[in-house]
């Protein structure tokens, strides 16, 4: 009996959608080790099988990643025919099978069967009698189990189908992944089945306005509110804290009801739409947001508390404030962990169905009928599950399922049934039921136009996806912000995406699309995140934290200080300053910054700063005072740099004696008694980023097209002179007649160096950006380290580069390498002044270089497919880099500024290179 899989109803004999809580009455966790039997159609297993050869399975789990059956990833397309609501017969089915036991205190109560998520669709019996079955993935869903519970012995029958007609609504860009994949709980019939709680704050009264609806007559006691026993009906309660992502207060409290008793949090918070501006607590507030899905490289879907706050700490410490859960509601203790740390939600229901797209949104069941009340029952165990969330402050209808009826059916609903919060959903751009206008990776150009009041002008907009975290990137961050902070209106946006959804492989440490053998799938496009699979911080994120940095400082003749938080003052922070002269430190100390108001500035007095006469920069960082819940004490939260003494042009004396010995041809073969295993030579290429491969016409394949990856050089003549050489060559690629010019002049210098200016000119046809311009070169593999002054510590480009600042760094080359999962460009750092490799060579700009140490060549990474097929060769090599072109973020959404595009053009360069060990 398997008609539930030929239908549109999502489920039948279940309880109706009710809030989240734990109340404290008897509860039997059900989670751990169950009896597994997978199946290949949605028969499954007969229900009377003899199971004790059966598989063990953890629940909470997904069956996929515990070697029954592979992962498969596709993004928009769905991996099965568009025949709703049928599923192929081939419908892996995952029997589950666990036995407890009700102790006889369990008081005659009866039961509730609660699963937290079921991927995608499944049937229970309860010692042999069917309870019902459900289907919408990230949605809890409860049984009454009062007539099938016995004392002693119980035995849960699950059966889980991997497709079903759920699948057509489930079809976001993530990986296919299936089973009993959160909690399970059975829980005491409750005798408070529901409340739903109002608490409002009155910005200009300072008044916390509280309602609770109550199933049934409760009654609360709040300490911290004053109140004890009281019908909590609709009270006004002076002076409370409010509640907003950057002061997170909430008050703990207790519901009481026939003897049961309910802990509860409560958080004051007013959202509002006003001047057509989105508003919380009488502000405009920013949202610095991050689109989060629920991932962890070993378990898919199935995270444990840990990592998810691991996820909110990271958020926090990296200055994001706002996280849109995309594309379904999360674990529910995600959203308890929002509303005590502090981060704005956008509550997603658990809604996409994309992949009509491919057929022109025929039959989108956003649009049929008969699938409304599957779209509304989402939306209500959505908005049911999670009403009492402080942190929620607006719904989300889906993502990217078209338009229709039955979209704006769960939008009427949602407001009728909670009035206090807004509306999103994209595409909404007609606006027809939305409350605020949201787009995705709209360009810069587009957002500011929608600034100065283009479309929609009474609606706030928010960029519900922007600068795509693919690989290398994004870029463009800053060019964002800068117009969140110039049109109240553009409200901010959330990148996409917070992880990389790389999971843990045998082979290649981390997979993606393909990698399990899967047909179809979209290959790497699912790494696309701010951290890698494991977590580690990304240099997308270093950067998104401070372009989105809620302080800004400025540092030059004087020191500005900008609260750009949307309620807190300063005094939270404290200020401190170095001052680093080339690099090291030379005085230090504490900057008096009054507790500025949120919006306001300071201007502190510039400290007294010892004399020095090399480059000096002074830092100042605004650090956590004190500890806070999701940071210790001088946690960084924002910082700027000024240069307070510019840098004096080295002397350069000629020589007659050059350090440097030449080969026939010209070029370099050993400088001191540095032996090069290769001379600088003129580079164009480097290995494309996602963003490079991405977008209409990606730029990697015109330089592809362009054999910039497979020049070929020609010397046209060298000419020696004492203490000087010059080579004049010509570069191109094969079967086109557009080249590069390049002449070296080789010069030798007093103090044993050995200067290179080099002059690059295009000739012929170049209507492309070029990926780079510079130099490579390669030294024997003892040099493994480098020692650098510049920009670091991190990697930089020229359109994501605010995170690094100028200082002295030191590094081995492996350290160097920044591990993202799709091997592409990494590692380059810029602005450097000069930099020793192998304690040895010392490179010196005119006056700066971008620098790029690796042991293995841009054509290796270029060919690599995952990180393990890099290994390290004889040979360090170095790339010399004038310039290289930004990173854009065209892996989706626009591409690189035309600031940041690199432009064949003559260029002159300097660079001198010296044994430091003579
Ligand atoms: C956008 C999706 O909403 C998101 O889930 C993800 O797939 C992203 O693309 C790409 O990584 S939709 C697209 C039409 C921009």
């Amino acid at each position: 009996m398997t008609d539930y899989l030929a239908g549109f109803a999502p489920g039948a004999g279940r309880l109706g959608p009710r809030a989240a809580f734990a109340a404290r009455s008897p509860r039997i966790d059900l989670n751990g080790r169950w009896r597994f039997r997978l199946s290949p159609t949605a028969a499954g297993a007969p229900v009377d099988a003899d199971f004790s050869g059966w598989d063990e399975l953890p629940v909470p789990g997904m069956w996929q990643l515990h070697g029954h059956g592979g992962p498969a990833y596709t993004n928009v397309t769905y991996p099965f025919p568009l025949d709703p609501p049928f599923v192929p017969d081939e419908n892996p089915t995952g029997d589950y099978r666990r036995e407890f036991e009700v102790p006889e205190g369990w008081g005659g109560r009866g039961g509730v069967l609660r699963f937290e998520g079921v991927d995608s669709c499944f049937r229970a019996w309860l010692n042999g009698r069917e309870l019902g079955f459900s289907m919408g993935s990230r949605l809890p869903v409860e049984f009454d189990v009062s007539g099938a519970l016995v004392a002693g012995r119980n035995v849960l029958a699950v059966r889980v189908h991997q497709w079903s007609p759920g699948s057509y609504l489930e079809d976001q860009d993530m990986w296919w992944l299936s089973g009993i994949f959160r909690d399970v709980v059975l829980l005491a019939t409750p005798v408070l089945r529901d409340f739903f709680v109002h608490a409002d704050y009155g910005h200009r009264t300072g008044q916390g306005r509280l309602r609770i609806e109550t199933s049934a007559p409760a009654t609360l006691t709040a300490p911290g509110l004053g109140l004890a026993d009281v019908v909590p009906g609709d009270l006004r309660i002076d002076g409370v804290e409010p509640w907003s992502a950057e002061v997170p207060r909430l008050y703990d409290g207790v519901l009481r009801c026939g003897g049961e008793d309910v802990p509860l949090r409560i958080g004051f918070r007013t959202v509002a739409i006003e001047d057509g501006l989105l508003k919380v607590n009488g502000e405009r507030v920013l949202f610095r947001g991050v689109n989060r899905h629920e991932f962890h490289p070993g378990t898919g879907r199935a995270l444990d508390e840990a990592t998810m706050l691991a996820d909110v700490l990271a958020m926090k410490r990296h200055n994001v404030n706002a996280v849109r859960t995309s594309h379904y509601p999360p674990h529910p203790r995600f959203l308890d962990l929002c509303d005590e740390y502090g981060l704005w939600v956008i509550d997603e229901c658990d809604l996409e169905t994309h992949g009509f797209s491919r057929v022109g949104w025929r039959g989108n069941p956003s649009a049929d009928p008969r699938w409304r009340d599957a779209l509304l029952d989402r939306m209500r165990r959505t908005v049911e599950r999670d009403k009492n969330h402080p942190s929620v402050i607006m719904w989300s209808l889906g993502n990217e399922a078209g338009t229709g009826e039955n979209l704006r059916a769960m939008a009427e609903w949602t407001r009728g049934r909670d009035p206090s919060r807004p509306i999103h959903y994209e595409p909404g751009q007609d606006a027809a039921y939305v409350d605020v206008h949201s787009r995705m990776y709209a360009p810069v150009e587009e957002v500011e136009r929608i600034g100065r009041g283009d479309r929609h002008p009474g609606l706030p907009f928010v960029l519900c996806e922007y600068a795509h975290a693919m690989g290398n990137g994004p870029g463009l961050l800053a060019e964002y912000q800068e117009l969140f902070h110039t049109y109240p209106r553009c409200q901010g946006g959330f990148v996409w995406e917070w992880i990389d959804h790389g999971l843990a492989h045998p082979e290649y440490g981390f997979g993606y699309g393909g990698d399990f053998g899967e047909d179809p799938h979209d290959g790497p496009f699912v790494i696309d995140g701010l951290v890698f699979p494991d977590r580690t911080p990304s240099p997308g994120l270093l950067e998104f934290k401070k372009a989105v940095e809620p302080v800004r400082i400025t540092v030059a003749e004087s020191i500005v200080i900008e609260n750009l938080h949307d309620f807190r003052d300063l005094a939270h922070l404290a200020f401190v300053w170095t001052l680093e002269e080339e690099g090291t430190e030379v005085a230090r100390g504490a900057l008096d910054v009054p507790p500025v108001a949120a919006g306001g500035r300071a201007e502190p007095p510039v400290p007294a700063l010892p004399g020095t006469g090399a480059e000096t920069w002074l830092t100042v960082r605004a650090v956590l005072a004190a500890d806070e819940p999701w940071a210790k004490a001088g946690h960084e939260v924002a910082w700027g740099q000024g240069r307070i003494v510019p840098a004096q042009a080295p002397a350069r004396a000629h020589a007659a004696q050059s350090p440097g010995v030449f080969g026939d041809d010209g070029r370099l073969l050993r400088v001191g008694g540095v032996h090069l295993v290769s001379g600088p030579r003129l580079d164009l290429w480097r290995a494309p980023t996602g963003n490079d491969a991405g977008g209409p016409a990606p730029h990697a394949e015109v330089w592809r097209r362009a054999g910039l990856h497979r020049l070929r050089h020609r010397v046209i003549d060298v000419e020696r002179a004492p203490g000087a050489l010059t080579v004049r060559t010509v570069a191109a690629a094969a079967g086109h007649d557009r080249a590069m010019f390049a002449t070296y002049r080789w010069q030798a210098l007093t103090g044993d160096r050995l200067r290179l200016t080099v002059t690059a000119e295009p000739r012929g046809e170049w209507d492309f950006p070029l990926p780079r311009i510079g130099l490579r070169l390669a030294l024997p593999a003892a040099f493994g380290t480098v020692e650098w002054y510049g920009r670091g510590p991190g990697e930089a480009y020229p359109d994501s580069h605010r995170a690094a600042r100028i200082g002295r760094y030191a590094m081995t080359v492996d350290q160097m390498q920044t591990p993202y999962v799709f091997p592409q460009e990494n590692g380059h750092r810029a602005d450097v002044r000069w930099a020793v490799l192998g304690g040895r060579l010392r490179i010196e700009g005119d006056p700066v270089f971008g620098l790029t140490v690796r042991r293995w060549t841009s054509e290796d990474l270029d060919a690599a497919r995952h990180l393990t097929d890099l290994t390290p060769g004889d040979a360090v090599h170095v790339n010399l880099d004038l310039a290289q072109h930004g990173l854009g973020t065209a892996a989706c959404g626009p591409g690189v500024s035309p600031r940041h595009r690199l432009r064949a053009r003559p260029v002159t360069f300097g660079l001198t290179f010296r044994d430091a060990s003579l």
